[in-house]
């Protein structure tokens, strides 16, 4: 076995026979002219799929035969064939059809360009890689969004920040020279879910990324990218024209700093003609930004859109902000500063948002931004990596994490605005698009470090692809094409998935509790933490229990954060008897005798959900050992242990949690509660 290396892509073979006998019989020949760099990788991977799979090599031919053949390309690279498809599938959609041409049938997938075509290709392997029928064929697919990024906070010293799965993949001692066989595989995984970005560096950003000796680096791996439709991307310093530029300012405003920066982005268009621009984290946690001069967001955005304008490069701007020298609820900074600016960022720029106001909790509301900001294009932020879900030590399956997200309703063009609405531009159609992911990858023998974990990369791909797709379904389309199709593995595992981030909830933050875990670790429990050197690192700012509560106000008798919401969430959220009990604590300051919906007191209820939570780890665990025999001995005895692991790890967050918070509310711990190991 490869222990997890070869990803979704493991082509393992078809087991029912039948079933491969008939996918045989339907592609005895291909007509698969390739001349492209994508049209060619994309017939290597079409080749390697049916080898993997089928043990069956297509014979190429240039007239199809009758019921046996399938046909791939552009109807420029297809020339000789007449064929025409709608136009809605765009530059990146692509056709898989069972149709006739020249009288004969045949299988067809088919796109406007290349890459549209090694997209059908990835997903018509996929057919085949969770065993569907592909003899009446009717699909046609396009990305929902434009951008679909992964963010790498990768140093270039090759650690990575809120990395879990080893260093960093990208090896600039060795690059440009050396060109690891792992940036072509990373490529095709992206290309096989429809990524079509990769920010290299992290956001907390060196400014030699952008020395000549880097960019040449940078070049390199944008070689092998272009191939698979990625576009690459740097995170930048903003105090880059000081540190390797020699001025004296960085000043937006400023025209010798706007002029390094102009000539910097055609330096860089010089070696990679389709560089997707830059990423910018500014005046957030210590980094420099134009508020360090005086100005503004929209002055440090415009003035980089400005460089990058020519040459069709966009700004991804961060809206992650935040400073312990701003009083008020941390919560509230991101919509306080940005809000006004609405309307006033050039075409090329998009705000990227976190899901959530504070930081990638286990739970989060929508950020408040998302319908908010009418006519700027607002770009989600998801985090792959857990750094607040037990690293790659605990099964998290994600998904559920960010359909939550994107299907709530911000109310903001009347019922029904949801999240996902918002950031297609449904609600304008001028804006450009996208979602990009903080990546979870690194140089693990599998990629994610959790054999599972790469479940969160493949569903992130789905997802930035059409936001509005079901996470069962992608859970299950990734168990067929990683582990097996055998319902007896998949049906079981299917539900742990589905059901473990709201185990891990309730095993760390049950309730609307958040960032209670240990300080800057943000592994482990931590809710006694008060001296962290600010505030709003501190746990107990909040979860604010005392004798006689817990949780954040935020209605109006407290920080009022939830008048940054539309009126119809304010009023659902603002009132305990409304609020669902998963946003409570995040909301209201409640007694421990406060009743809850399920008769409980709080305090009950609280226990209750840390018991729950471990308990169900346990049984996690105990579902997954049935499975032996069922997958590789490796994969299955390596997830057994982490497992084993993970329930040790939530047997210790629901113990420290329960005694810490018990110390306030002075209540016993109910008979009834699942009982401790
Ligand atoms: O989640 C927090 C992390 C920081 C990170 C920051 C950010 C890259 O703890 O490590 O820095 O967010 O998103 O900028």
């Amino acid at each position: 076995a490869d222990n997890g290396y070869k990803l979704w892509l493991e082509y393992h073979k078809v087991s029912n026979r039948q079933l491969a006998g008939v996918y045989r019989q339907q592609l005895q020949y291909m007509v698969f002219p390739a001349s492209s760099n994508p049209l060619k990788a994309a017939k290597a991977e079409f080749l390697m799929g049916l080898d993997g799979m089928l043990s069956v090599k297509p014979t190429e031919v240039t007239n199809i035969v009758s019921g046996q053949t399938i046909v791939v390309g552009t109807p420029k690279s297809l020339n000789a064939l007449p064929i025409s498809f709608p136009d809605s599938i765009g530059n990146e959609g692509y056709l898989i059809k069972t149709i006739f041409i020249n009288k004969k049938q045949c299988t067809l997938i088919t796109a406007n360009t290349d890459v549209g075509v090694l997209y059908g290709v990835f997903n018509f392997l996929k057919l085949i890689q969770t065993n569907q029928t592909i003899s009446k064929l009717s699909v046609a697919d396009h990305p929902r969004l434009m951008y679909r990024v992964l963010d790498h906070w990768d140093n270039l010293n090759r650690t990575v920040e809120r990395g879990y799965a080893g260093s960093s993949i990208w090896n600039w001692h060795k690059l440009p020279d050396i060109v690891d066989q792992r940036y072509i595989d990373y490529a095709r995984a992206n290309a096989s879910v429809g990524i079509n970005g990769a920010v290299v560096n992290n956001v907390n950003a060196d400014a030699l990324v952008l020395s000549p000796q880097y960019l040449l680096k940078v070049q390199a791996l944008a070689n092998v990218f272009r191939t698979y439709g990625i576009r690459i991307y740097l995170s930048i310093k903003f105090s880059s024209p000081v540190e390797l530029g020699g001025l004296k300012t960085a000043d937006p405003l400023e025209p010798e700093v706007k002029k390094w920066w102009a000539g910097k982005a055609d330096e860089i268009y010089n070696y990679i003609p389709d560089f997707g621009g830059f990423l910018v984290k500014a005046n957030s946690e210590g980094q420099p930004g134009p508020q360090s001069y005086g100005r503004t967001h929209a002055d440090g955005a415009n003035m980089l859109a400005d460089a990058l304008a020519p040459h069709h490069g966009i700004v991804m701007w961060r809206a992650f902000v935040y400073d312990n020298k701003v009083p008020d609820d941390r919560f509230k900074q991101a919509y306080n500063e940005f809000k006004p600016f609405d309307g006033k960022f050039k075409d090329n720029v998009i705000v990227q948002v976190k899901n959530g106001p504070i930081d990638f909790q286990p739970r989060e509301p929508f950020h408040p931004l998302f319908g908010a900001m009418p006519n700027t294009p607002l770009m989600m932020e998801f985090q792959l990596t857990q750094e607040y879900l037990g690293f790659s030590t605990h099964l998290v399956y994600e998904a559920p994490l960010f359909a939550e997200c994107l299907q709530a309703d911000s109310y903001r063009y009347g019922k029904g605005s949801t999240v996902s609405r918002v950031i297609k531009g449904d609600f304008n159609k001028k804006l450009i698009t996208g979602m990009a992911g903080v990546a979870n990858i690194g140089a693990d023998l599998n990629w994610c470090g959790h054999p599972f974990a790469q479940a969160n990369w493949y569903a992130f791909g789905r997802m930035a692809w059409n936001p509005d797709q079901s996470p069962a379904e992608i859970a299950a389309d990734w168990l067929g094409m990683t582990f097996t199709n055998d319902e007896s593995f998949v049906s079981p595992v299917k539900k742990i998935m589905l059901q473990s981030r709201e185990n891990t909830v309730n095993y760390m933050t049950p309730l609307g509790l958040h960032h209670i875990m240990g300080v800057s670790t943000h592994y482990g429990p931590g809710p006694w933490v008060d001296n962290a050197g600010r505030p709003d690192w501190n746990a107990t700012y909040y979860h604010r229990a005392d004798s006689a509560g817990i949780g954040f106000d935020r209605t109006a008798a407290g920080s009022n954060a939830l008048s940054q919401y539309a009126p119809e969430v304010k009023a659902d959220w603002g009132n305990m008897k409304s609020c669902p009990d998963e946003y409570l604590l995040w909301f209201h300051h409640l007694s421990w005798g406060y009743k809850m919906r399920s008769g409980r007191t709080l305090w009950d209820e609280l226990v209750w959900r840390y018991y729950t939570g471990a308990e169900s780890v346990k049984q996690m665990g105990l579902t997954w050992n049935k499975l032996q025999g069922k997958i590789d001995p490796e994969r299955f005895a390596e997830v057994k242990q982490l497992m084993q692991l993970q329930f040790k790890e939530a047997v210790t967050w629901r113990d420290a949690c329960v005694l810490y918070f018990q110390s306030f509310s002075r209540m016993p711990i109910a008979a009834g509660s699942p009982k401790p190991e």
